[in-house]
């Protein structure tokens, strides 16, 4: 069929099957969102490999409506965490309110983010809510958010199977990032990831997570 091409499927037994699922599935329980980084220097080939996965991720109309901006820059970087931590200042102070700050409790989260400054590398994903074209016509994106998301979950999944740690950071409001990362009118920040090795006994919050059964209705 013109347009189209075979897809090579790699056949495996419902037991190899089972056993990647549990295999990752085991892995992936073990990860988790880390806020105290070393310094560790992760090579930028590393990084290239992690952004191929999160851009081969779906799409809508396989648009592709995203910008990664690696950042290993400790000048941009310094930028980022000042700017950061006025907002989060106004967050904790007042911006958030007590149900919000209650929830945050048990993450031990402040406003002031030194892993901004720590971390090797902050990918900042940027959304494109439109394409400009050659003619700076606007051209269409479709279900930009999702296929954004779903792109970073990728990268977070790819970070942890590669070795390293990461964590979801949403610094609000983020509009910052676009005139520090001299970004166009069409994208928008949308997450920012650090991604290094956890400091030396670095800790996280005893925190539990609810099961998938708990979180999920068979029919
Ligand atoms: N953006 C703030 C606050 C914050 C909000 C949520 I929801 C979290 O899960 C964690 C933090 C901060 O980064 O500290």
């Amino acid at each position: 069929m013109e347009g189209f091409i075979q897809y090579t499927f790699n056949q495996k037994s419902e037991a190899e099957i089972e056993n990647a699922a549990r295999t990752f599935a085991n892995s992936m329980a073990n990860r988790r969102s880390i806020r105290d980084f070393s310094d560790r220097a992760v090579p930028k080939e590393t990084i290239e490999l992690l952004l191929n996965v999160a851009n081969n991720a779906p799409s809508g109309a396989n648009k592709q409506p995203w910008t990664f901006c690696a950042v290993q820059s400790g000048e941009i970087k310094k930028q980022i965490r000042t700017a950061a931590q006025l907002e989060e200042y106004q967050n904790y102070h007042g911006r958030m309110g007590e149900e919000w700050l209650q929830d945050l409790e048990p993450l031990g989260t402040t406003w002031q983010k030194p892993f901004l400054e720590i971390a090797p590398w902050l990918v900042i994903i940027f959304k494109k809510v439109y394409e400009i074209g050659s003619e700076g016509e606007k051209n269409k994106n479709y279900y930009v958010s999702e296929s954004v998301g779903i792109a970073a979950g990728f990268l977070i999944t790819a970070i942890h199977q590669a070795g390293l740690v990461t964590l979801t950071h949403t610094p609000s409001p983020m509009n910052f990032l676009q005139s520090i990362l001299q970004r166009p009118v069409n994208e928008k920040p949308f997450l920012l990831l650090p991604v290094g090795y956890p400091a030396d006994g670095a800790l996280v919050p005893d925190i539990q997570k609810k099961t998938a059964d708990q979180n999920t209705i068979w029919f």
